[in-house]
C-alpha cells in the first residue's frame, strides 16, 4: 500500500526551515510504477513538491525514460513492475555508467534483508518499504538531491581542472602540451584517412618594444587579442595552441602547399587587419608565419614538422617580417615510388 498519511502542508515550493531555495527550472524525476492508482499518487504528490515528473508504466519505459538525452536524474523504481523489474532497470543504469549519474530511490514491499542487499547491489542508492509516509519519501528525495548537487559541483571542479590543464591561462587557447598532442592526434588521423596536414608557427613581430614601451601587462592583452583574431580566422576544425611567449601552433587537417599558404595569409591579415590597444594606447601588431606541411603523414613527423615551419618562420623574419614563409622541401615521394622487394634484388645483383 501507497502512503495514507501526508505531513506535506501548503502548496508546492513551500519552505519548512531547511527547505533549499526552490530551483528555478523544476527537476526533472521519473517515477516507475505499474500500479494505476499509485501512479496517480506519486504524480500528484510529486508534482505538489515541485518535480517536473515524468511517470512509467513498467520497467521498460522507465528504461526507455533514463536513456533519453535529457534524463531525470532523480529516479522511484517501484521493485515489482511487470516486463523488467526495478532492480533490472538498477543494473542497467549502473552498467551503462553514464554522466551526470541518476539518483535510484527503490520502493519495494520486500523486507527480507537479503532481497535489499539485492536491491542495493544493483545499484540503488535508498530504498523506501512500501507502504510509507509520504513525509519521508519527500525528505529522502531531498537527501537525494543534495548527492546531485555535490556531483554537479564535482564535475564542475573536475571540469574546471581539465580546462586549466589543457589550456593556457592567459589567452584561453590550447596550452604547449595539448596543441603538440593535437598535431600528434591529427597526423595519426591523416595517414588513416590519408589526408595531408599543414601546421603554421605564428610570431608576433617585435613584441619584445610592445613590452618595453607599454609595459607587460598590456603586452598580456595584446597577446589575448592576437589569439582571438587567430581563433576567429581559422576553420571550426583546426587547432590553435601557445606555443610558449608570443608563439602559436596552428595545425591545419586537409591542408597543404597552396591551400595552407592561403589559411596562413588570412591569419596573418586578421591579426594585421586593425590596431590594438596597448593599455590605453593604439599600437600597430603584426605577425610572421611559418608553414609546413605533409601530403603523406605519419606521426613519427611531429618534430620534423615543427622544425620545418620553424625554419620557414626565420626566413619570414628575415625577409621583412609581417609574411608568410613556407619551408623549402622536396615533395614527399608517392607511395608507388617505394622500391619492391623483387626489383631491389635485381639492382643488387647488377
Ligand atoms: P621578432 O619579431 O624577432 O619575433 O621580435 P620579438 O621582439 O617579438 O622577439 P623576442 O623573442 O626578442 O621577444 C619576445 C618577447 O615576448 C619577449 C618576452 O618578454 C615577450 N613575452 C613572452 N611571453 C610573454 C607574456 O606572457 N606576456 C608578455 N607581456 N610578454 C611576453
Ligand atoms: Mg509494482
Ligand atoms: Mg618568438
Ligand atoms: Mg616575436
Amino acid at each position: 500500500m501507497y502512503p495514507v498519511t501526508s505531513t506535506e502542508a501548503g502548496p508546492a515550493g513551500a519552505s519548512s526551515g531547511s527547505e533549499p531555495a526552490p530551483p528555478v527550472r523544476p527537476l526533472k524525476i521519473l517515477a516507475a510504477e505499474d500500479n494505476p492508482v499509485f501512479q496517480s499518487m506519486l504524480r500528484t504528490m510529486l508534482t505538489k513538491w515541485g518535480y517536473d515528473v515524468v511517470m512509467a508504466r513498467d520497467g521498460t519505459q522507465a528504461w526507455q525514460a533514463l536513456q533519453s538525452e535529457d534524463t531525470p536524474r532523480l529516479a522511484i523504481l517501484d521493485w515489482m513492475m511487470p516486463g523488467m523489474d526495478g532492480v533490472e532497470v538498477c543494473r542497467r543504469v549502473r552498467a551503462a555508467g553514464r554522466e551526470p549519474y541518476i539518483y535510484i530511490l527503490l520502493l519495494t514491499a520486500r523486507t527480507e534483508s537479503q532481497d535489499l542487499v539485492e536491491g542495493m547491489d544493483a545499484g540503488a542508492d535508498d530504498y523506501l518499504t512500501k507502504p510509507f509516509n509520504a513525509h519521508e519519501l519527500r525528505v529522502r528525495l531531498r537527501a537525494g538531491r543534495r548527492i546531485l548537487d555535490l556531483q554537479e559541483q564535482l564535475l564542475q571542479a573536475r571540469e574546471a581542472l581539465r580546462e586549466q590543464a589543457t589550456h593556457d591561462s592567459l589567452t584561453g587557447l590550447l596550452n604547449r602540451a595539448s596543441i603538440l598532442e593535437t598535431l600528434h592526434n591529427e597526423l595519426s588521423r591523416a595517414r588513416r584517412e590519408s589526408q595531408p596536414v599543414a601546421l603554421l608557427i605564428v610570431d608576433l613581430d617585435r613584441f619584445k618594444l610592445v613590452n618595453d614601451t607599454y609595459g607587460h601587462l598590456a603586452g598580456d592583452s595584446v597577446l589575448r587579442e592576437a589569439a582571438r583574431r587567430m581563433k576567429s580566422a581559422v576553420r571550426r576544425y583546426d587547432a590553435v595552441g601557445r606555443y610558449g611567449g608570443e608563439e602559436f601552433l596552428i595545425v591545419l587537417p586537409g591542408c597543404e602547399g597552396d591551400t595552407a599558404h592561403v589559411q596562413a595569409e588570412r591569419i596573418r591579415e586578421a591579426v594585421a587587419a586593425g590596431p590594438f590597444v596597448a593599455g590605453t594606447h593604439p599600437v600597430a601588431v603584426t605577425c610572421s608565419i611559418g608553414v609546413s606541411c605533409r601530403t603523406h603523414p605519419s606521426v613519427s613527423e611531429t618534430d620534423p614538422l615543427i622544425r620545418e615551419a620553424d625554419l620557414a618562420l626565420y626566413l619570414a623574419k628575415d625577409r621583412g617580417r609581417n609574411r608568410v614563409e613556407a619551408c623549402p622541401r622536396q615533395p614527399d615521394p608517392p607511395a608507388t615510388e617505394v622500391p619492391d622487394l623483387p626489383s631491389l634484388a635485381m639492382a643488387i645483383d647488377h
